[in-house]
């Protein structure tokens, strides 16, 4: 394992690399974790483990305002997250030992691989959003995040629930994105594993993504809530099987 810093326009990206064993040139995937998150999670950790033994090697990073990574949790919006992915992305494609390239990210970091995915459309090999909460945008446009309920047309200095205080400024960017308009705009291969018992972001969701994708795989795991707490192994089972069928 590899730990260290990536730029990206002056904020410092805590990231770590995992090479696969044996494998001099191969395939790299980026590993990007959810909201509130860092790499260090279970869910996090049994992707990387699948990833490494199926050959790949990953590099996960850590976003603004989490893990190790420069700026405050409160400061954070998805638009410093795509830039910060867009560094992350730029990073690995000038790597010698990489030949393909794949983007993972679950939550929060699954809608940022679906947004990146559209940004990048003949960058990756595959995209694999898991559980990716890419009802965001529409629950700001709604006024209902956090588990909480504002006027989206005059959104509050500050949200606070479940713990952590978001700033408006994350509200005012998530009402811009649209994650239709980048599912359109990438066309190559799709996995997306989500539980059918997450509450946190509906399988619904993934059932609606895998029909606009072209050319997406849905893989669902009974019972398994949004961080596949005690379904961390079937989780990691559809990574592996996805890289090494
Ligand atoms: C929300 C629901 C889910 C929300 C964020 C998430 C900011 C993200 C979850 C994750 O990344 O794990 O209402 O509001």
């Amino acid at each position: 394992m590899e730990e260290f810093y990536i730029n990206s326009d002056g904020i410092r990206l805590h990231a770590k690399l995992d090479k696969a064993p044996g494998v001099e040139k191969g395939p790299l995937c980026i590993l990007i974790h959810g909201f509130t998150g860092h790499m260090e999670e279970d869910h996090i950790i049994a992707a990387q483990k699948a990833m490494n033994e199926a050959g790949v090697a990953v590099l996960r990073a850590e976003m603004y305002g989490h893990g190790g990574s420069d700026g405050e949790f409160k400061d954070h919006t998805l638009y410093k997250w795509v830039t910060n992915a867009i560094s992350v992305v730029n990073y690995a494609k000038a790597l010698d030992f990489v030949t393909d390239l794949y983007l993972c990210g679950h939550s929060q970091g699954g809608l940022l691989t679906m947004l990146i995915g559209g940004m990048f459309p003949d960058t990756f090999k595959a995209i694999l959003p898991l559980s990716p909460a890419w009802m965001i945008p529409d629950a700001a446009r709604e006024g209902s995040l956090l588990g909480m309920s504002f006027d989206p047309e005059h959104i509050p200095d500050t949200l606070e629930n479940w713990g952590v205080v978001l700033s408006g400024d994350y509200v005012r960017v998530a009402q811009t994105i649209h994650p239709e308009d980048e599912i359109e705009r990438y066309k190559g291969p799709v996995l997306i594993v989500h539980g059918d018992a997450d509450e946190t972001v509906l399988i619904s969701y993934a059932e609606k993504a895998v029909k606009l994708y072209k050319n997406a795989k849905l893989v669902t795991i009974p019972g398994a809530d949004h961080c596949f707490t005690k379904h961390l192994d079937e989780m990691a089972a559809a990574i592996k099987s996805f890289f090494r069928p």
